[in-house]
């Protein structure tokens, strides 16, 4: 079996999406996503240029050598950029080993843990009684677990807010949208909130927040020690990753269970929170942490470690990546949740999808390999728009974490 062709599909239903498709001399083909938010023409341009060429005559059942090829074999390593091309190259890999043996994924990465996957919906309210509200609103939709954000009196644009009462989507149109913070007005609001919330809904649902990366460690140590008495399932990215070690701080503080690592790309930003049992969740997904190849290793390391992964899932990653999550979190042992936020409509005019949802959990058909389709028809009728995600400044306008 030879590639004998591949190509980048980019497209803007709603919102940008890369899909990356390698063809087969047997009429298979495969499709990975490449969308890295923002960043979209990045990861195209290192496709088109390098890996698109380097990946022709290739035998796409291996993609062991392969995906060693685009990380061990290049000089320059780790990236999201990088690594968001190689997670591309090896879902449409794995999505061709599956047609080709005419089996879904999961199979081929250890079958059936479990029949289904446990997901997380959003609740974004501009102050606390649209929040009541929104989680009640998704309860209402069967989900078991929902994460909760909302407005912080006194600041005005905070994350995870929607400008419309639609939907969440932080990346706008043109250059970035400035937000503001004040991390006193946070961390005064926020055991408020939750103590709101578990009187109003009890103690059955799962609740998870995300702190996304604004705090310091000690900031963060007195977050989860004053969420303790509201059971978190997890408190995300409560400090930035980049320094490791900060998470000691808070681990030695709380029980408050933590999720970290959606910005990541490889198992090294891993290697001190796993074996130090920093973290209790992955937050890295299959389209920036490298695909199933890399995913699977990390995963089995996060194991040994009584550590679960839930994944990254917002509707900045696409369809291909979610079922190719589904896939994957139905075959590992450690699954802890995955993140779902519904696409738009007008995205699934260009995916066509084999994942449902129902009563808090998402499963996958038996269509072989990743399962989802594109119509490139469809996707060259909405072509790119840039967008940006937003940066942040303190009240006092300096620059700051978003
Ligand atoms: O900021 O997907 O947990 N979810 C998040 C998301 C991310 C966006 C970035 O593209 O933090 O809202
Ligand atoms: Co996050």
């Amino acid at each position: 079996m030879k590639i004998t062709d591949a190509k980048v599909i980019l497209t803007c239903p709603g919102r940008n999406f890369v899909t990356l498709k390698i063809i087969t001399d047997q009429g298979v083909y495969g499709l990975g996503d490449a969308t890295l938010n923002g960043m979209e023409k990045a990861v195209v341009a290192f496709l088109e240029s390098y890996c698109i060429p380097a990946l022709i005559g290739k035998d796409p059942r291996n993609t062991e050598d392969i995906w060693h090829y685009f990380y061990r074999g290049v000089y320059w390593k780790r990236g999201s950029v990088t690594l968001t091309a190689i997670s591309a190259i090896d879902m449409a890999l794995w999505d061709i080993k599956g047609k080709a043996l005419n089996t879904p994924l999961y199979n081929l990465i250890g079958g059936k843990s479990r029949d289904r996957v446990m997901v997380y919906a959003h609740a974004n309210g501009k102050d606390l009684n649209d929040t009541l509200e929104k989680v009640a609103r998704e309860k209402e939709k069967g989900f078991l677990a929902i994460r909760v954000q909302s407005g912080i009196p006194g600041i005005s644009d905070a994350y995870g807010v929607a400008k419309d009462s639609k939907f969440y989507e932080p990346a706008h149109k043109g250059l970035p949208n400035v937000e503001q913070w004040d991390t006193s007005k946070y961390l005064n609001y926020l055991p408020y909130l939750f103590g709101k919330v578990r009187e109003t809904f009890g103690t059955d649902l799962h609740l998870l927040h995300d702190a996304h990366h604004r705090l310091t460690p000690v900031e963060a140590a007195r977050l989860a020690k004053e969420l303790e008495p509201h059971h978190l399932f997890w408190l995300e990215d409560p400090v930035t990753g980049e320094l490791q070690e900060g998470l000691r701080l808070i681990r030695k503080q709380s029980s408050t269970p933590i999720a970290i690592g959606e910005v990541f790309n490889t198992i090294y930003d891993y290697t001190t929170l796993i074996t130090e049992q920093l973290i209790d969740y992955i937050r890295m997904p299959l389209v920036h942490g490298g695909g199933i190849t890399h995913m699977k290793k990390v995963a089995d390391f996060a194991s040994v470690y009584h550590i679960q992964t839930g994944f990254h899932g917002a509707t900045d990653l696409s369809p291909v990546n979610l079922a190719a999550a589904i896939h994957f979190n139905m075959a590992i042992n450690n699954f802890g949740i995955q993140e779902y936020m519904p696409h738009q409509e007008i995205v699934h005019e260009v995916f066509k999808i084999n994942y449902r949802f129902k009563d808090g959990f998402l499963s996958v058909d038996d269509t072989p390999g990743i399962g989802v389709d594109i119509d490139e028809e469809k996707a060259s009728r909405y072509p790119y728009e840039m967008a940006c995600l937003p940066v942040n400044r303190k009240t006092d306008g300096t620059m700051f974490y978003w």
